[in-house]
């Protein structure tokens, strides 16, 4: 049986406001392809299918036209919810969704047989059981006890999701002994390097939970949560497959993939890497190095690449902040688009604490004296400084006055 495990769609996502539902479709389009040349049989997208717990109907759209496309390709599919979607909203199609043979399991319920989903092969026999096994909030792990410190809490939590994952093997153990099981999980497991987009640190998080913990019965652990791909345990194959596109600047370097597997041959992966569709850019330095840097970008992606901008300069001055908005607001090249700006300044922090003496106290300061100090600083003309401290003066009146015009 072939299978592919991948996870982390985030369907709606947003990356500075800029929609990266082209690279979702683009994904699909190439899944489809892999999944009909090479006959998988079985798909697994281990949580986190939406970006947001109410996803925009453009989103739910898109989930499910790639459902449906891929599910006539003759391939079973067996996705769960992860800490960014709604249980509620996932299962909220569950009678449509069995009837076209698609299973979904949102979140956990009472009853956990209802996240072992036999796997079939082409003449009807029970050849693999999957532990489809969601995001698990607290209210799925909470024992009986309360208990007291942060530290009893965090091992309360992990001793909980070692429970269900050993409870489900015992399930598969009786309903279907001698069938191969694979689990899913949506978790934070010990010792993984993490990118920007893994947006909450959840209490999953903070319970670092030890590959160990899975337990022996499973021959492959399909996880989602992290957006890097990698192996988290070199004694069982315990894998996360990562997200199938870039979903922040941090993952801009990542290789993405997914992960496939033969039973035939066993459970040790092979990793596909997934074409990359945009590309990701982060260019810093001064504003010459920035102007030179945007003069000379090549364009070799399908998909519009996107930029961040970090001018980093020595010493603070309004000009350079000013040219930098000019930079990026005359900013037209074709196949590129700047998303994001910043702006940092090395001496900055060393200028501001020089602006009071050591024995003075920050309550004693007077904002209006800080900021002439500050202005003192710079060789701004006399007039340009008056009209300076005449616009600080009308700021802080706003300010002070509550009128702060949000
Ligand atoms: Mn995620």
């Amino acid at each position: 049986m072939k299978i592919v495990h991948t996870a982390d769609w985030h369907i709606g996502k947003k990356l500075h406001k800029h929609d990266l539902s082209q690279d979702f479709d683009l994904f699909i389009d190439w899944l489809a392809h892999f999944i009909e040349t090479e006959k998988v049989d079985l798909l697994l997208i281990s949580g986190d299918v939406f970006d947001l717990a109410n996803p925009s109907s453009e989103a739910r759209r898109q989930y499910y036209r790639a459902l449906i496309r891929l599910q006539k390709l003759n391939c079973k599919i067996i996705a769960t919810g992860g800490n960014h979607d709604s249980p509620a909203m996932l299962d909220a199609p569950q009678e449509i969704m069995r009837a076209l043979d698609l299973t979904v399991i949102g979140g956990l319920t009472q009853n956990l047989d209802d996240v072992i989903v036999p796997v079939r092969n082409s003449t009807g026999e029970i050849e693999l059981v999957i532990a489809a096994i969601p995001y698990l909030r607290d209210a799925d792990l909470r024992s009986g006890e309360q208990a007291s410190n942060h530290e009893d809490r965090v091992e309360a939590i992990r001793t909980g999701i070692e429970r269900i994952f050993a409870e489900a093997a015992a399930i598969c153990q009786q309903k279907y002994p001698g069938i191969p099981a694979i689990a899913m999980g949506h978790l934070y497991t010990a010792g993984i390097e993490s990118s920007e987009s893994e947006r909450d640190i959840q209490i999953g998080n903070l319970a670092a939970f030890r590959a160990s913990q899975f337990g022996n019965y499973f021959k492959y652990l399909a996880l989602g949560h992290i957006h890097k791909p990698q192996r988290v345990s070199a004694e069982k194959p315990v894998f996360y497959s990562g997200s199938p596109f870039p979903l922040s600047f941090s993952e801009r370097t990542d290789e993405k993939r997914i992960l496939l597997l033969d039973t035939r041959s066993g459970y040790e992966p092979k990793s596909i890497a997934i074409p990359s569709f945009r590309r990701l850019l982060k260019l810093s330095g001064n504003l010459s190095e920035l102007e030179l840097k945007l003069n000379s970008l090549e364009h070799h992606a399908s998909l519009k690449s996107l930029i961040e901008v970090d001018l980093v300069e020595e010493q603070y001055d309004a000009h350079k902040v000013y040219a930098l908005d000019q930079l990026v607001d005359q900013f037209q090249t074709d196949g590129f688009e700047i998303v994001k700006q910043r702006v940092q300044f090395k001496n900055q922090i060393d200028g501001s604490s020089q602006l009071y003496h050591e024995e003075q106290q920050l309550e004693d300061l007077k904002p209006k004296d800080v900021f002439a100090e500050l202005i003192a600083t710079h060789n701004y003309a006399e007039d340009d400084q008056h009209e300076i401290m005449a616009a600080f003066d009308e700021i802080l009146e706003d300010v002070q006055s509550g009128n702060t015009g949000v």
